[in-house]
């Protein structure tokens, strides 16, 4: 089947980003006052992480502001996405600022501004300050009023040159890994502190939101989701994964824009009384500006047949279906499916699910293997074709209607892949972590060219990738690009 090509011209305006972390970059994690956050506590624990990696010194970027914001300039970014650390802003948690800790994001958005880089901040991507985790974290409803003074001290320094502000980066994982399944920080395997977990989380960013206009004013807020694609592995069982789509992203969807939880006969996974009290729907759906969209690969359902075939999983909340890989698909280096037909999919649903609210997608990226050849240079034609088919995927869902006003490639270098530690290389820019040495990849070259074109290659990518979309669950994926 030909390839079928969208118009190469993105929008002008279109935002070209990349996005990091802060427990995944910075590093100094007990430098200039800053405390130890959940992460900080987890990753000491035998066996979470592989290789027993942590982030204590990460990619230093505490110490190598400089160096990182010159590939913010090489690489031409129109926007570079970071979160900030809340134990190094606020030690306890709570009450007063510690001016040291703010001078580095200070110094941050100032570089990125004098850039003409516009300054996109995530208040919380995961690092909760140890502090408030020994008070329960999520699972504890004062964690939502502590975000909203964390978000009001911040917008009181910083606010007039952040050009975005998220409040939260992908809510989900945080209450599913972190307190359902316990893989990630804090480690706690508690269902009923998992949904608790669930309806704070949601409730901190609907305070954020008011906390950040009260003291802003005017300014552009949003909040970061990873909304689940599911896609059905057999024609029959399309029903199955548009109901299990449907379920997972309106349980953080729905709150936001239509101010209820989705009637789910799930109670282990759907917050309700008394966890939900009066009023707290209103503050969840305060108006946003933006939805953050995090997409990488789409979950494959099958029914259920016992006994399990060699690779199916439960899926949560779902007995009645299974999780699988399909066998032909091409991979990253985590086993991750590239299906850029499903990230189609997932853009036109969300526009049509929440009309009127614009997109940028805040992540997306691959993991390979990556490694600098003889001469230094590091080579990664397979992140180059990765982007060319996603970015082909987003723009032709803004060619179909999709408001996408922006991309962001997870990530701008290698990091802390929290539980992968070191293992897994997302970046743009390679670091050798042993000189902390950092390498633009023919990848960074490439996204260079694009946003300076803002516009993809007229070119095909390298290689041939498959990407039709196996089932037909969703509103299908464009039918391109079986061979080039
Ligand atoms: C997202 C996180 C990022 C990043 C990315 C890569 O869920 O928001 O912080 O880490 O996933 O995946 P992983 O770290 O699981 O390998």
């Amino acid at each position: 089947m030909p390839v079928e090509r969208p118009s190469a011209e993105f929008p002008s305006g279109f935002v070209w980003g990349a996005a990091t972390a802060s427990y995944q970059i910075e590093g100094g994690v007990a430098e200039d006052g800053r405390s130890p956050s959940c992460w900080d506590v987890f990753v000491g624990q035998p066996g979470t992480i592989c290789h027993g990696d942590t982030g204590e010194v990460a990619c230093d970027s505490y110490h190598r502001l400089d160096e990182d914001l010159e590939l913010v300039a090489r690489v031409g970014l129109g926007s570079y996405r970071f979160s900030v650390s809340w134990s190094r802003v606020l030690p306890d948690g709570v009450g007063g600022l510690n001016q040291k800790g703010m001078d580095y994001y200070r110094r941050l958005v100032d570089g990125l501004v004098a850039l003409g880089a516009q300054p996109s901040l995530t208040l919380f991507h995961w690092d909760l300050p140890q502090v408030l985790q020994e008070r329960g974290g999520w699972a504890n409803r004062d964690c939502a009023s502590w975000f909203a003074d964390y978000a009001g001290a911040l917008a009181g320094e910083l606010g007039d040159r952040v050009t975005r502000w998220t409040t939260l980066n992908e809510p989900a994982v945080v209450a599913e890994r972190g307190y359902r399944r316990g893989d990630h920080a804090p480690g706690v395997q508690d269902p009923e502190k998992a949904v608790a977990a669930t309806h704070h989380l949601l409730l901190g960013h609907g305070l954020a939101v008011e906390r950040l206009r009260q003291v802003l004013g005017t300014c552009s807020v949003g909040i970061t989701l990873d909304p689940p694609y599911a896609v059905a592995l057999d024609p029959e069982d399309e029903a199955l994964a548009n109901k299990i789509s449907a379920a997972l992203t309106d349980l953080y969807l729905l709150p936001l824009i239509g101010g209820a939880y989705p009637e789910l006969d799930r109670p282990g996974l759907v917050p309700r009384e008394p966890l939900v009290h009066a009023g707290d729907m209103a503050t969840i759906q305060a108006p946003i500006d933006f939805l953050g969209v995090n997409y990488y690969d789409p979950v494959y359902i099958r029914r259920r047949r016992e006994p399990l075939s060699w690779g199916e999983q439960p899926v949560d909340a779902f007995p009645e279906a299974v999780s699988a890989k399909p066998g032909d698909y091409p991979r990253t280096a985590l086993g991750w499916v590239i299906d850029p037909g499903s990230f189609y999919g997932l853009l036109m649903t969300l526009s049509r699910r929440a009309p009127g609210l614009p997109l940028y997608v805040t992540e997306n990226g691959c993991a390979f293997h990556d490694y600098a050849g003889p001469s230094g240079d590091v080579r990664d034609p397979e992140r180059i074709e990765y982007l060319w088919q996603h970015l082909a995927a987003v723009k032709r869902a803004i060619d179909d209607g999709a408001d996408v006003r922006g991309y962001f490639v997870w990530s701008l270098l290698d990091n802390f892949e929290w539980t992968d530690g070191y293992s897994q290389r997302f970046g743009l820019v390679y670091v050798d972590y042993p000189t902390q040495r950092r390498t633009m990849k023919a990848s960074a070259q490439f996204y260079a060219e694009v946003i300076a074109a803002n516009a993809l290659p007229s070119g095909a990518p390298r290689r041939a990738v498959r990407t039709t979309t196996v089932g037909a669950a969703g509103p299908g994926p464009p039918a391109h690009s079986q061979a080039q």
